[in-house]
Parts: C-alpha cells; sequence; structure tokens
C-alpha cells in the first residue's frame, strides 16, 4: 500500500453505465462496399487473380490470400466443458439494500440496473450437440457492476459430482465422448462415464440429480440456478455471512419427458436456443429472482454436513430462501460469436463485498477459469473483448501480449512512480476489494475433512423427496443410461451404490436389468432421513400458461368460430398458439369466410415442439385429419409426453380414433373434452388450468403407445 492513502477525491467516481450502449461502437452495420481488411475496395469478389482464364493462379492475389487466411483462422478450441450453449443480455434490480449483509455496490439501490449477460450450456457434447439432451446445465450470469465484473457461475443443480478439484480432470475424461471412438455426443449413457461414477461415492447426491427431470428442463427459462459453493457476504463493517446463491425462474421450473427430449435432439437441436431467442423476440422477457440462503457463521456449525462441501445442498426447509432480486433477458445477441462465444466466466471475478470460501472445488475452480480462457481466447488480452469489459474504467499498468487494443500513453507502466505523479494510486479500502481476513492455519497435507464423508443421506434425501412420477423417471433414467453400458460388472456396482441410498430405487433399477441385489440391503423407506418437499419439481409455477405452445389441429371446414374462441382465451392467458394442417397456406372455415393462415404442417413442427393440443369441430376437417398418419401421430406422440390435450365436437372423433378417448371410459387427466363442440368458454378454461399443470405424469397406458 502506498504510506499515502488516496483521498475520495482522487479516487474514480462510480458512474452507472449501461452494457448495451457501451457495446455499441463495436457494433458493425453491413456497409455498402466491399473492402479488404487495409479498407481497400474489391473490384471482384468471384475470381481469383490467373494468369489467364484457364491459367494457374497467382500467389501475388493478395485479395484471395488474406481472404482465405482468415477464414482458416476462423475457429477457436472450444470450451473443454459447456461447449455447446447460447446467451442474452438483460439487467439485474435488488429489492431492498443488502447493506446488512454486503457492501456490493450492485446490491444496494433498488433503483440500479446491473447489466447482465448470462450463457446458458450443457456440459458433455460439443458445440454442435442437441439442446435437450440429458445433462447438467450451466447458467452463467455476468454481471457489469459500477464496482467491477461478477461472474456467478452456476448450474441449475445445486451439488456436484466430485468435492475437490484435482478431480476434475478425471470426472471430465470420463463423461466427455469416449477416446477411442469418440462416442456418444451429449450423453453420458456409457461404460466410462458410470465406470467413474461407480468408484467415486461422493457423487452419489449429483448422480439423483443428474437422472431426474432437472436434467431435461423444458426450457432454460424454466429451471432454476445455484452457486453450488458456499461464499461469502461482507459488509461494509467487514461482518461476513455464508451464502448460497439461488436463480429462482419465475415460470416455475418444468421438465421433459425423457421420450419426448430425444425426440427433440432430432427434430429440433436447437430447442433450447430457439426457445430463450424466440421468447426475447416476442417481447416475453424470461426471469429469475435472485435468491440467497444466508447462514452466520455460528449457525454453520449447526448443520450435520459440512458447508465446505459441494456435494451437500442446505434443505431450504432449514434456511428458506431470502429472494432479494430480479434478473430479467431482454436482448438477443447481435453476434453469437463476437459475444456469446467470447465471453469468458471465471469464479475468480468477484466485487467487493463478496469472497470466498475454502471449499476445495471453489478453490480449484479460481485457477481454471483464467488458465482455459488463456487458451481459448488466444493471450492474457480477453479481458478487453467488447463482452468482457467492465463497464467502469479499468486501468493498471499490466502491458502487451497478443491482441492488446488499447493505445497507453505516457511512459509510466509501474506503480509506485514519481514520474506520473504517482498515478494511478492503490484504492483506498473502501472502494478496492479487501479480502476477509479469515484466519487460517494447519498442517500442509493432501486430505479431505472426515465432515466430507457422508454420501449417502443428501442422495436418499432427494430420493424421498420426489413424487411417484418423480421416482418413477429416475428410476427410467437409471435404467436407459445402464442399459447403454456394456460392462455388466460396472452395472451392477450402480446397482451396490444405490443400495445405499433406497433399497426400493435398486430393487427397481436391478429387476430392469436383470440383476440380482447382493451385499447389503439399503436403507428402506423407515430408514430415518427428513425429504425436502422444495426439491420437487411438480407444481411450481403457480399454474402460469405464460408462453407455453399450444397445437391447433385443423383442416379446411373446421369451425372457425370454435377454433378462435380458443385461441383467444389460451393467448388472454398468455399462450402462444400456432395453427398446424396437412399443408402451408390458408384454412378455410366451415362457416365460409377468409381463411385462416396456418402457422405450419406436422412434419415441420411435430407435437414435441407443444405443451399442449386443441382439436377444434369440423366434420370436415376431421375427415382429413383422420386420414393423415402425421395428425393420428401428433395427439398419440402428445399422449404418450402426458400432455394436455383438448377436442371439440367432431375433433373428439380423432382422439377416439387414437385410443385416446373410450366411450363409457371417464377421460383420463388432463384430456378434456366439450363432445357438443363450439366455442365453449368452459373448455378454454379448463384447458388454461390444464396447461398450468404442465404434464400428467401419471397416464396409465402412456406406456402402450408406439413410439
Ligand atoms: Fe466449470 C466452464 C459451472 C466446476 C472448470 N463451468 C463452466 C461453465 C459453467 C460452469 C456454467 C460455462 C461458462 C460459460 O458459459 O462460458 N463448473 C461449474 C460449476 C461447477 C464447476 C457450477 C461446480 C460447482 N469447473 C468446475 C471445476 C473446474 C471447472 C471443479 C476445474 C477445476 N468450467 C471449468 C473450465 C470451463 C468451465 C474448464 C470450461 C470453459 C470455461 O471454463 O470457460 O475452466
Amino acid at each position: 500500500m502506498n504510506s499515502s492513502k488516496p483521498q475520495d477525491a482522487d479516487v474514480t467516481p462510480i458512474q452507472a453505465v449501461s452494457k448495451v450502449a457501451e457495446l455499441e461502437p463495436n457494433r458493425e452495420a453491413p456497409a455498402a462496399m466491399l473492402t479488404t481488411n487495409q479498407g481497400v475496395g474489391i473490384v471482384d469478389n468471384q475470381n481469383t487473380l490467373k494468369a489467364g482464364t484457364r491459367g494457374p493462379s497467382l500467389l501475388e492475389d493478395f485479395i484471395y490470400r488474406e481472404k482465405i487466411t482468415h477464414f482458416d483462422h476462423e475457429r477457436i478450441p472450444e470450451r473443454v466443458v459447456h461447449a455447446r450453449g447460447h446467451g442474452a443480455h438483460g439487467y439485474f434490480q435488488v429489492y431492498e439494500s443488502l447493506a446488512p449483509y454486503t457492501r456490493a455496490h450492485f446490491l444496494q439501490d433498488p433503483a440500479v440496473r446491473t447489466p447482465v449477460f448470462v450463457r446458458f450450456s450443457t456440459v458433455q457434447g460439443s458445440r454442435g450437440s442437441a439442446d435437450t439432451v440429458r445433462d447438467v446445465r450451466g447458467f452463467a450470469t455476468k454481471f457489469y457492476t459500477q464496482e467491477g465484473i461478477f461472474d456467478l457461475v452456476a448450474n441449475n443443480i445445486p451439488v456436484f459430482f466430485i468435492q475437490d478439484a484435482i478431480k476434475f480432470p478425471d470426472l471430465v475424461h470420463a463423461l466427455k465422448p469416449e477416446p477411442h471412438n469418440e462416442v456418444p455426443q451429449g450423453s453420458t449413457a456409457h461404460d466410462t462415464f458410470w465406470d467413474y461414477i461407480s468408484v467415486t461415492p461422493e457423487s452419489a447426491h449429483m448422480i439423483m440429480w443428474a437422472m431426474s427431470d432437472r436434467a431435461i428442463p423444458r426450457s432454460n427459462r424454466m429451471m432454476e440456478g445455484f452457486g453450488v459453493h458456499t461464499f461469502r457476504l461482507v459488509n461494509a463493517e467487514g461482518v461476513s455471512t455464508f451464502v448460497k446463491f439461488h436463480w429462482k425462474p419465475l415460470l416455475g421450473i418444468h421438465g421433459l419427458s425423457w421420450d419426448e427430449a430425444q425426440t427433440l435432439a432430432g427434430r429440433d437441436p436447437d430447442f433450447h436456443r430457439r426457445d430463450l431467442w424466440e421468447a426475447i423476440e416476442t417481447g416475453n422477457y424470461p426471469e429469475w429472482e435472485l435468491g440467497l440462503q444466508l447462514i452466520t457463521e455460528e449457525d454453520m456449525d449447526k448443520l450435520d454436513f459440512d458447508l465446505l462441501d459441494s456435494t451437500k445442498i442446505i434443505p431450504e426447509e432449514i434456511i428458506p430462501v431470502k429472494r432479494v432480486g430480479k434478473m430479467v433477458l431482454n436482448r438477443n445477441p447481435d453476434y453469437f460469436f463476437g459475444e456469446t462465444e467470447q465471453v469468458a466466466f471465471h469464479i475468480g471475478h468477484v466485487v467487493p463485498g463478496i469472497d470466498f470460501t475454502n471449499d476445495p472445488l471453489l478453490q480449484g475452480r479460481l485457477f481454471s477459469y483464467t488458465d482455459t480462457q488463456l487458451l481459448r481466447l488466444g493471450g492474457p488480452n480477453f479481458h478487453q473483448i467488447p463482452i468482457n469489459r467492465p463497464i467502469n474504467p479499468v486501468y493498471n499498468n499490466q502491458r502487451d501480449g497478443f491482441h492488446q487494443h488499447r493505445i497507453y500513453t505516457g511512459r509510466v507502466a509501474y506503480e509506485p512512480n514519481t514520474l506520473a505523479g504517482g498515478l494511478p494510486k492503490e484504492a483506498p479500502p473502501e472502494r478496492g476489494f479487501v479480502t476477509y481476513p479469515d484466519a487460517e492455519s494447519g498442517p500442509k497435507l493432501r486430505d479431505r475433512s472426515h465432515t466430507f464423508m457422508d454420501h449417502y443421506t443428501q442422495a436418499r434425501m432427494f430420493w424421498l423427496s420426489m413424487t411417484q412420477p418423480e421416482q418413477d423417471h429416475i428410476v427410467e433414467a437409471f435404467s436407459f443410461e445402464l442399459g447403454r453400458v456394456e460392462t455388466v460388472t460396472v452395472r451392477a456396482r450402480i446397482v451396490t451404490m444405490l443400495q445405499q441410498v433406497d433399497a426400493t430405487l435398486a430393487q427397481r433399477v436391478a429387476d430392469n436389468l436383470g440383476l440380482a441385489l447382493e451385499g447389503q440391503p439399503g436403507p428402506t423407506a423407515s430408514t430415518e432421513v427428513m425429504p425436502s418437499p422444495a426439491l420437487s419439481m411438480i407444481g411450481t409455477g403457480n399454474g402460469t400458461i405464460r408462453t407455453r405452445k399450444v397445437a391447433i389441429l385443423a383442416a379446411d371446414g373446421v369451425d372457425v368460430d370454435g377454433l378462435k374462441a380458443m385461441k383467444e382465451g389460451l393467448e388472454a392467458a398468455g399462450a402462444l398458439t400456432k395453427i398446424i394442417s396437412v399443408r402451408l397456406g390458408g384454412l378455410v372455415g366451415a362457416q365460409g369466410g377468409p381463411g385462416l393462415p396456418i402457422d405450419a404442417t406436422p412434419k415441420t413442427m411435430p407435437s414435441v415442439m407443444f405443451d399442449a393440443v386443441f382439436v377444434p369441430c369440423g366434420p370436415d376437417s376431421l375427415e382429413v385429419l383422420k386420414a393423415n398418419g402425421d395428425m393420428l401421430h401428433f395427439v398419440m406422440e402428445a399422449y404418450k409426453h402426458c400432455k394436455p390435450i383438448a377436442a371439440a365436437g367432431y375433433g373428439v372423433d380423432l382422439l377416439r380414433m387414437t385410443g385416446i378417448v373410450q366411450d363409457g371410459v371417464p377421460p383420463q387427466d388432463g384430456v378434456l373434452l366439450a363432445e357438443k363442440g363450439g366455442a365453449d368458454k368452459a373448455l378454454a378454461q379448463q384447458f388454461v388450468q390444464a396447461i398450468g399443470m404442465h404434464r400428467f405424469w401419471m397416464r396409465a397406458d402412456k406406456m402402450q403407445i408406439p413410439a
């Protein structure tokens, strides 16, 4: 520190700057004329320079050479994990000052909107893999605060596979496509992953989450985010509070069905990317509330697990999540590569008022992120890339390096100095980052605390907190993944691991795999572990149907009034509707009049792209739908995926024909009928309610529907 402390007046004032505006000078609109990178006009962009029209190309052709050299260098290494992702801009606003807990500037004033950039990702697959694979989702947020960048590099699962960062390369080598044949892409259903898990008991809790519907989200807009580690908040008095960060989606937490997720991977591999993009383009801005679980140092010792262990959560029933602010994503990037691909997150990007703990996974991450950006973005100046630049002034004496973009003036690049009047000076403690002075001492050793050793209690808690259909899905997921594993001993070891979680779970998976349980019987329902109901996804979202997509199946001769009444009812509740027919163009209604525009056919927008289906009345329309295999498949598939289905009048016959409705048998939950047809308001109301429940997982006979 300088002996002469700078006065407040010497320090750069805090100023609000919009990140979107700050990016503006970097945005390039298309220009009228082609030039080389040196600004020379290009007269012919179709032909290389040759010695005669049929002669050899000439090395002299600097225009071709520049163009092709740039092209040859267009790709950068993809992220070693989280390669597939998409992002958006937005803002965060705190509800009330958090000054009692933290001095972080962006958490003080509810009037301040802090710009953010968020990148969602999958972990296993490469950049071109499908969005809907079973995987953990990354949820990384860059806050451009007025006191520097804060990155919350989170996942949609609140725990992790391992407790110590030194294990990370092994975990990733095991889960990535296998090295000999680069198979499988976007999937953990293979031998090396489960082999590693079978000898890594600390992963038990995480794999329960990864096999649950959390790992196949309906939308990034409908998933939670978790900072995973315990961090510290530090207030202006230097008092520290432990904190776990949460993102709570305002649309609730919802998953796809596994069959649907797999079909989508082929039908629309960009399903999540498109979903986020379209939501923002249509003004349906996704929103999350920032939640904090706050724990004092004293309370930490009352928990029966170690807060530094990233394989544990704090059940919300023990420490509630305090919702402290809201994030809104309201602008799509202009340039995927320039923004989403080049954005560089780092768990070590913290601002004054937020600090780390000794979680050994967190500590290891602190090294890895800068290191990976150096390779990925080609040098130490990646913080100068527009998307990575803080909105507040950056100044220090770091110089040179690849891709230096700044022209520093003056001859002084060191501190302390006298030649530049001693500037720039160190920040005063109240403006700069001051590490929390946690007292540390201990022998140097490679070891783990005994408080990290209970790997199964919380795995069991997760299982016991699930509803029946959620448990069924977990059993199906384990059975699928292990069914793809070729080595029988690996399957058996996982089943043995599951015995430590729950005897019924292990038995059900073993039955599906044709394995006999061996060894110690695991815990049964009577083994005392308190469930945490907050872990279930069922019933979240408060019944909202905002942005839910509803297909209306219709052909010429449809009851236009009934169709419109339903469409208006759904749209008034916030849903988005599409008319699906056997061809594009306009629909001629039973009542005649101008045709309704058709949005798509089942071939371009199959049922997996929707949340619900409505079949309106109309005898002629029905005849066309009945004769079309894609339409029959549409309703059967929607039924198999447990989606709400409504039909009016003749439309009910389509459901009858597919066996979804049987005479004399009351319709199943989520199948809503108005036999008399017509513009039935009651049907629309019931349908809105049903869509708000997301899916009807308990449909007993869904397994009988052919794929
Ligand atoms: Fe990581 C990327 C989240 C453990 C090393 N990680 C990455 C991304 C997310 C996470 C969301 C993508 C960021 C983006 O969109 O660019 N990582 C997590 C979470 C973890 C975790 C929630 C556990 C709590 N990660 C972890 C460990 C290590 C890494 C233990 C290494 C010791 N992670 C990386 C990385 C990546 C990365 C190799 C790849 C690309 C990148 O950083 O920028 O450095």
